[in-house]
């Protein structure tokens, strides 16, 4: 693969697991971010000299030209965006003028300067609450915020986009992912984040409902290998592909892993679900494994059992 790559929003969770593979493959990795809530320390295991950071802003038109432009960036990794849904909905100008016109510079630069590929984060939130699982990529998009539409309209600019030059693009649709970095700081932080910091240190946790609405948690490891794949394998266009594990959790066995896994004591408060809470949410990742190979490496009791090792 080519050997300049860029990672937007390289300084947080997700984006920071990209970055480390970048620099393990020995590429020339720039990171573009402006720690609003990614952090430098996300990326201090690193070597140093193994990847640069601009702290700047995506909706910086010029300086993302001036980046193209000076660094002869083959695949861009563009994960920069207001993360959160809550946000979305209390602050939607501020999220559209991050999420679409910052992707937008981002995408159009990309074009304008030749880059080969650009694969972005969307989410499972483009499907809403359709209560249709597995999730198929084909099927009718029903966003139910503004963080989904956001991501929807991603889409919807990088197919047209991939018209107009040579670029490729691939939105990838993560599903809930977890693991190392993840802010467990905010109360809509991913819920595994969340039940991790409390249990380990020995807080009661709350289940929103009965506990057995499902997820599917896919470990940001995976998440990071099908970023790869995509931009490895990929040929045409543009293409859009779930990344998830195609498993469903509830969120009592989650609890009961989680437990199992620390010394702690079961500790849980069962609370009213969540207003919005989706039921079930699956990824079918049929499209992703025929058309990369991808084949997830952590099922769930892995990933966490991995994820509580290193705390
Ligand atoms: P995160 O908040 O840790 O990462 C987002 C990064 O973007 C941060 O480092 C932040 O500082 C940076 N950023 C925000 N606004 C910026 C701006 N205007 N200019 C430059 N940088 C900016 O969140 P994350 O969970 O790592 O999410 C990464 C991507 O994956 C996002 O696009 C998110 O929407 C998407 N996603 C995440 C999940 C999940 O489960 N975590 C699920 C679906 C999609
Ligand atoms: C995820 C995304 C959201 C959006 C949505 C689209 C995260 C953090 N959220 O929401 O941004 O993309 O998918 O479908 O990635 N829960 C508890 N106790 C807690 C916290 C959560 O019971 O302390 C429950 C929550 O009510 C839900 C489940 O855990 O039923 C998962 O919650 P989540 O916020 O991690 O993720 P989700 O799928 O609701």
């Amino acid at each position: 693969m080519s050997k300049n790559i860029l990672v937007t929003g390289g300084a947080g969770f997700i984006g920071s697991h990209i970055v480390e593979e970048a620099v393990n493959r020995g590429y020339n990795t720039l990171v573009l971010d402006d720690l609003s809530t990614g952090k430098k320390e996300n990326l201090e295991h690193l070597p140093q000299d193994s990847y640069r950071l601009i702290q700047g802003d995506i909706r910086d038109n010029n300086l993302i030209n001036q980046v193209f432009k000076d660094n002869a960036i083959n695949c861009v990794f563009h994960e920069a965006a207001i993360a959160s849904v809550q946000k979305s909905i209390t602050d939607p100008e501020n999220t559209y003028s991050i999420n679409v016109e910052g992707t937008r510079n981002v995408f159009e630069a990309a074009v304008d300067h030749g880059v080969e590929r650009v694969v972005f984060a969307s989410s499972a939130a483009v499907y809403g609450d359709d209560p249709k699982i597995p999730k198929v990529e084909d099927m009718s998009p029903k966003p139910i915020s503004p963080y989904g539409e956001h991501k929807l309209e991603n889409e919807k600019m990088a197919a047209k986009l991939s018209l107009k030059g040579s670029t490729k693009f691939v939105a990838l649709r993560y599903f809930n992912v977890y693991g190392l970095r993840q802010d467990p700081a905010s109360e809509y932080s991913g819920v595994i984040s969340i039940f991790i910091n409390r249990i380990l240190s020995g807080q009661k946790i709350t289940i929103y409902g009965d506990g057995k609405q499902t997820r599917d948690f896919v470990y940001v490891k995976d998440v990071v290998a099908a970023n790869y794949l995509v931009a490895e394998k990929i040929a045409r266009g543009f293409a859009i592909f779930n990344v998830g594990t195609g498993l469903q959790t509830d969120l009592n066995e989650l609890v009961g892993i989680i437990f199992s896994l620390s010394s702690n004591v079961d500790n849980i408060k069962y609370e009213l679900s969540r207003a919005g809470d989706i039921r079930h949410s699956l990824a079918d990742i049929i499209n992703l494994r025929r058309e990369t190979g991808y084949k997830f490496d952590y099922e769930i009791k892995n990933g966490l059992s991995q994820l509580i090792s290193h705390k």
